[in-house]
């Protein structure tokens, strides 16, 4: 049985990192990567077929952490010191040059868009009723964000991954929170916490003509 044994962290931890992670203008990198590591637990607690997802996001954590170990990782603490530092020392490929293909900037921009998908995920599964389906929920949520910025095989390797989710009771015990009640509840927070630390770094991100980094 995949539900009990699989089970790494309840969903509600995932929600205290990135309510840690508010400051509460500022992202603090530590949580918001934790948080990352729970959301990635999680991916992997859904079975194989989602492993491409899973590493992918994985390895955007890991470059993040290794700033954040290296010589200059004080300058990592939040989102805002991030984008600061490496914009001032022009270690962001803001037009293309391809020296910098690894930035903090550019690999937190993708965990920022992935982010919006999941906003847009929960919101979906907390109004859902119990004939709702996660396929056609996460599709939605996905063609509604995501999807732009991912060219067609990345697409059809999410759309084909995503008829393979668990359904609407199983996700809910997988999230390890209690009961359905409970379960809206946490998704409810979840929501409004994520689309405040999305909120921010848009604004950081749109304020240094960010958006579009390669
Ligand atoms: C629930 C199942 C997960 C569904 C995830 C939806 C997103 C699909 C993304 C598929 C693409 C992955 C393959 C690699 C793509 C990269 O090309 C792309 C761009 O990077 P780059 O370096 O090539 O420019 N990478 C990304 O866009 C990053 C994608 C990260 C996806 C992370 C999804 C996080 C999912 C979390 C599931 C949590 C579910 C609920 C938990 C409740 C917690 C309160």
């Amino acid at each position: 049985c995949v539900h009990s044994a699989a089970v790494y962290r309840r969903s509600s931890e995932v929600v205290d990192c990135f309510k840690m992670s508010l400051s509460p203008n500022q992202i603090i990198l530590e949580h918001y990567l934790t948080g990352w590591r729970g959301l990635i637990k999680f991916i992997d607690s859904l079975g194989k077929l989602f492993g491409f997802i899973s590493s992918d996001a994985l390895k955007k954590v890991e470059i993040l952490v290794r700033f954040r170990n290296g010589d200059n990782g004080s300058e990592y603490t939040t989102v805002q010191s991030m984008v600061q530092f490496e914009l001032q020392n022009e270690l962001v490929d803001v037009n293309k040059t391809g020296i910098y293909p690894e930035s903090g900037c550019r690999t937190l921009l993708r965990l920022h868009r992935a982010l919006k998908w999941l906003e847009l995920f929960l919101d979906r599964l907390r109004t859902s009723t119990e004939d709702s389906k996660t396929s056609v929920m996460c599709t939605e949520a996905y063609n509604a964000s995501l999807a732009q910025h991912h060219p067609w095989l990345v697409k059809k390797a999410a759309l084909g991954a995503f008829r393979f989710l668990p359904q609407r009771s199983e996700f809910f015990k997988i999230m390890n929170v209690g009961p359905p009640e409970k379960v809206v509840a946490v998704l409810g927070e979840a929501v409004v916490l994520i689309s405040e630390v999305y909120r921010i770094t848009e604004e950081l991100y749109v304020k240094h003509n960010l958006l579009d980094l390669p």
